[in-house]
């Protein structure tokens, strides 16, 4: 395969680096060939200050092969124009990269539909700006003009594809309540893995059900949700038997996710956010700065998702890969009141407990 030849410009931050680097690279084709980073993206020509802008324009010049830029930000339409016309090569921004990895993973109807809304919700103002830009030009939008009328059929094309959208989503939505429905009638408790992107939940998720859905380091992995059901065995009250519960697996977070894309998941994000009980889930192995950062990100989303935080419990991942003495030092600097449970899904080190738990709070408490 030829891999594409990229630069990132960046903030300068190691937590904002690596997640852009992993971003990108989450793309198969592409290859950083260099990272520039850059304090302020609000510059009005171009994002980046036009010092910057010209530092890569000399270097995409003398490395020549350079095919993409990518600006881990928000771009407008009039700032990646300027930039393609200076430095010669297409220019992606932080929106659009999420966006294009969307598309690389949707692989049901659903997941499809909601990148499309998203994609929509990306394209409405840059229509807006591309008129200004017009305006500007030779062909003049002045009133009643060539310019605007092309505008404003546009606009209007992509107001109706999304109402379009918004109702097959909803015809989605009508059959998940449905089925939320016909669960409260057999009454099984339902538990649902949130988290950061590649925090582990859809490999918990197949431990648990015997699912083998698709895992992988790439972020971004899952971006419909499934729900399974899977037994726990129990002795309560002396009495010996197998209960029944639904787990549900959804897609991931990631920081700095503008509002519209979580919106055009929420849809799916609804039926986790039902459950009974949330397991928001963390990466143990990571640096505990990292650690820290992703763990306050989720609570934010969850937070601008309304979730009742008395439902969260929180656990932490992937323990095989680190000393099992680092747990209380991560659960300390995360400032957790309640309890946490440490687990790993290859091990399946904290599994048992894990399951102890989900009954404890499923059948017993309530
Ligand atoms: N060593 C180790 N690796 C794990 C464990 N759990 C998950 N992983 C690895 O972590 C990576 C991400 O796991 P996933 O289960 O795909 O993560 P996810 O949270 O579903 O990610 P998204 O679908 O992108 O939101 C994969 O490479 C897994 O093999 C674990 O307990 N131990
Ligand atoms: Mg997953």
């Amino acid at each position: 395969m030829k891999l594409t030849k990229v630069i990132l410009v960046t903030y300068p931050d190691d937590f904002i680096l690596n997640e852009a680097k992993q971003l990108v690279l989450s793309i198969p084709e592409y290859e950083i060939v260099k990272v520039f980073t850059q304090k302020y993206f609000n510059h009005a020509k171009y994002g980046i200050g036009s010092g910057k802008a010209e530092e890569i324009e000399k270097f995409v010049k003398e490395a020549k092969e350079i095919e993409e830029i990518i600006v881990d930000d928000h771009l407008k339409s009039k700032q990646i124009y300027n930039l393609e016309k200076l430095i010669g090569v297409s220019v992606k921004d932080r929106e659009r990269l999420i966006l294009d990895i969307f598309y690389t993973r949707a692989t049901t109807v659903e997941a499809k539909l909601q990148i499309q809304l998203a994609e929509i919700e990306y394209e409405m103002p840059r229509v807006r700006e591309n008129a200004k830009l017009l305006s500007n030009s030779k062909e003049r939008a002045g009133k009643g003009g060539m310019g605007e009328y092309i505008v404003d059929v546009h606009f209007r094309d992509l107001k109706r594809q999304m109402s379009f959208i918004k109702e097959k989503l909803n015809d989605t939505k009508i059959k998940r309540n449905i089925y939320q429905h016909q669960r409260q009638k057999t009454r099984m408790p339902v538990v649902s893995l949130v988290g950061y992107t590649s925090s582990g939940k859809t490999t918990l998720f197949n431990l648990l059900t015997n699912e083998s859905k698709e895992t992988s380091s790439k972020l971004f992995t899952t971006l419909s949700t499934t729900t399974r059901s899977f037994k726990i065995s129990h002795n309560n009250k002396n009495r010996i038997g197998e209960e029944g519960i639904l787990i549900v697996d959804t897609v991931g977070f990631i920081s700095r996710l503008p509002t519209y894309m979580i919106d055009a998941f929420k849809s799916t994000l609804e039926e986790s956010l039902v459950a009974d009980l949330i397991l928001l889930l963390i990466d143990s192995s990571e640096e505990i700065e990292d650690i820290r950062i992703k763990y306050s990100n989720c609570l934010q989303i969850l937070e601008e998702l309304n979730v009742d935080k008395s439902k969260l419990f929180t656990v932490l991942t992937k323990v095989d890969k680190i000393d099992t003495r680092m747990i209380n030092e991560i659960v300390g600097s995360l400032r957790i009141s309640n309890d946490v449970i440490a687990i790993s899904s290859k091990t399946d080190y904290g599994i048992h407990k894990l399951k102890t738990l989900l009954m404890k709070k499923q059948f017993i408490e309530t």
